[in-house]
């Protein structure tokens, strides 16, 4: 889902005049925005006027002061889904870095409390009243949008003596905080947040929720799970019960110490691969596989070699096989998704570009550093780059043989229009024997080094390369 909001003053050209810097932005209030609520967001930074905006999901949007350069402001209406969304501001001046944003459901007495823990050993405290068997419930949205505080949420009696209800972390929360609490009495009691090593900074941001209803679980709005997977079927924790793989399934460890089988059938000797999607598709849990024969021998065991998602590789005879999955550390809840995939074992490899967004003026020529990792692989990989311009000259768009790195060129010509958003993906082909290898060029090593503390799932968020012509 892409949407574009532009300014329609007449300050663009005016910014242009001068040396135009790509639009950069330091600080996004509010953060957390109520779905089909109209919520101010104001945008600070610099070189920022006359701004457009772009965003991951679905929302009105409606500009409202755009002709300061330290501060815009825009109205946004999240429509559709709850999730974390990301946007960027582009203008004549280029493309800002991403932004995130937190979209949430709140029912009507819902609060949101939004703050910095500045101070080593501060604390943000809120007093409410509850009546006897009234539920509250206090969740921190801080690590899901990127900031350095890691929040642990307490509940206190009104005196703070006694601790009534803790919590550091919960499943799909990363290393956020929630607390769900029903008050035994009618009284007064009081939230607590702090980080969990007493720490702070100007960059131990909160939004913190206070209402009587749980949030649904956040999850990365334009997420990379493949919804038209086959699904395992319950229960399957038995030999005689396991389903059959194919080619792929999708799962679910919905029970603590959930165990699911699954019957492979190889047709002919080869290497087998299994693959599990988990982290990587934003579910917040680590596959154990193990291949194993009728007879419940070992085959072999899945590896989690440079990803967080579990390959399995190994030498098989023609016959029948189980493969077993079980969450790392026996837990689960609903939600708790992961995919299968299994196929004969082929040579591949993946692309990274730590480039996530390019501001060139007409003329420029940009370079866009991209990496290969190869598994069994060792031919030449060619780049392509979809999306570009009309125009833009390509050089350098080959890995040689048994090389990890090229340089892309993006050479501009003088006269495309400027402050136009483009989007821009790199993928690589190759050939081994009769087949065709692709990958698509990752950035999530960019959006990693943007935000050192959040785990970023695979997305089209993560392989697009926003490009916007600036003015000279
Ligand atoms: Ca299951
Ligand atoms: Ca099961």
């Amino acid at each position: 889902m892409r949407l574009f909001l532009k300014a329609s003053t007449s300050v663009l050209l005016l910014g242009a005049a001068v040396h135009a810097a790509t639009p950069t932005v330091t600080s996004v209030s509010p953060k957390v925005l109520p779905l089909g609520r109209a919520t101010r967001v104001e945008i600070s930074g610099s070189d920022l006027a006359g701004p457009s905006l772009w965003l991951n999901f679905p929302a009105s949007t409606r500009w409202l002061d755009t002709n300061d350069a330290m501060r815009v402001a825009c109205e946004i209406t999240p429509e559709n889904e709850a999730g974390i969304g990301a946007f960027r501001v582009f203008s004549t001046n280029g493309v800002s870095a991403l932004q995130l944003l937190a979209v949430v459901r709140t029912s009507g007495n819902t609060t949101i409390h939004e703050g910095v823990i500045r101070e080593e050993g501060a604390n943000f405290h809120h007093r409410v009243m509850l009546k006897k068997g009234e539920r509250i419930v206090a969740e921190v949205i801080a690590n899901r949008l990127g900031s350095t505080l890691d929040p642990v949420v307490r509940l206190l009696d009104s005196a703070h003596k006694l601790e009534l209800a803790f919590n550091d972390d919960f499943t799909f929360g990363g290393r956020d905080a929630r607390v769900s609490f029903v008050a035994p009495k009618e009284a007064e009691y009081v939230i607590e947040l702090r980080d969990v090593a007493y720490t702070g900074s100007d960059k131990h941001r909160y939004q913190l929720l206070i209402g009587n209803a749980q949030q649904p679980s956040l999850p990365w709005l334009s997420p990379g799970a493949d919804p038209n997977f086959p699904s395992e079927s319950e229960p399957n924790n038995a030999p005689e019960q396991a389903n059959t793989l194919a080619t792929h399934l999708r799962a679910e460890f919905a029970l603590a110490r959930d165990k699911d089988l699954f019957r492979i059938h190889v047709a002919e000797k080869g290497k087998l691969l299994v693959k599990s999607a988990s982290r990587s598709i934003g579910s917040p849990c680590d596959v154990r596989l193990r291949l194993i024969r009728a007879d419940q021998s070992v085959v072999a065991f899945g590896t989690v070699p440079h990803t967080e998602d579990t390959f399995l590789k190994a030498d098989v005879d023609a016959g029948e096989y189980l493969l077993e999955a079980t969450e790392l550390t026996g837990k689960g809840a609903p939600g708790l998704h992961y995919q299968l995939s299994v196929q004969a074992w082929l040579p591949s490899f993946t692309l990274t570009t730590e480039t996530d967004s390019i501001s060139p003026a007409g003329g420029d020529t940009i370079t866009i550093p991209v990496k290969a990792q190869r598994v069994d692989f060792d031919g030449e990989i060619t780049l392509a780059v979809a999306g570009l311009p009309r125009g833009v000259e390509v050089d350098g768009a080959l890995i040689p043989a048994k090389k990890s790195e090229a340089e892309l060129k993006l050479k501009f010509p003088s006269t495309l229009p400027v402050g136009v958003w483009n989007e821009l993906r790199i993928s690589g082909s190759a050939k081994w024997q009769e087949r065709q290898l692709t990958a698509v060029a990752s950035t999530r090593l960019a959006l990693k080094k943007a935000f050192p503390l959040l785990h970023i799932p695979e997305s089209p968020l993560t392989s697009m390369i926003p490009c916007v012509i600036k003015a000279k």
